[in-house]
């Protein structure tokens, strides 16, 4: 089952200055800092709201670390703004055969590192109407 919005994925130029603009304009507080060698990102999560399931959903702001990484790619072709919708599971793998079964293309065969401990999988944009679409089970509730 899916239970939340985990969180939504916003690429930038440059995410000192975009953590800045969230942080001054709405108040949201950065929770998290991490990098992602694997993804070639920096990302910042910012906590909006606990969510009934025990966990949060999260901005989450994305700067790239090379030119060729998912991230830089994006940016040289689209600019920056929102990148993925992704939804919180206690079992990114069991959804990941579920949703499959329905005919939607998932990116990886197996569960990969994500932020703060998590595991994800990723949806094809092209079987989701246009949205990239990423499955998330967090480490531990709420954890950062
Ligand atoms: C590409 N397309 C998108 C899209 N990215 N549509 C909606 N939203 C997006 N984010 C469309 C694009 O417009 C093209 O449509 C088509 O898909 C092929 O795009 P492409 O530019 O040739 O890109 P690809 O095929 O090289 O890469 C697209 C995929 C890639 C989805 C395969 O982005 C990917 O592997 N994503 C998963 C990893 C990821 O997103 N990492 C960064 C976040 P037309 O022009 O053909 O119609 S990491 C993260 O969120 C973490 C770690 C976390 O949350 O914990
Ligand atoms: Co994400």
């Amino acid at each position: 089952m899916l239970t939340r919005i985990d969180h939504i994925g916003i690429v930038c130029f440059d995410l000192d200055k975009t953590v800045e603009f969230y942080s001054a304009t709405y108040g949201f507080e950065v929770t998290h800092l991490e990098s992602n060698e694997e993804e070639g990102i920096r990302e910042a999560m910012l906590k909006i709201n606990e969510t009934p399931d025990g966990y949060a959903s999260y901005l989450q702001l994305l700067g790239s670390t090379r030119d060729d990484s998912v991230v830089g790619k994006w940016l040289a072709k689209n600019g920056e703004g929102v990148h993925h919708i992704a939804f919180g599971t206690n079992d990114v793998s069991g959804e990941t055969v579920a949703i499959r079964s329905k005919g939607v293309r998932a990116l990886y065969d197996e569960p990969r590192q994500g932020s703060m401990g998590s595991r994800i999988n990723f949806l094809h944009p092209k079987d989701c109407h246009g949205v990239l679409t990423e499955l998330v089970t967090a480490a531990t509730p709420d954890s950062e």
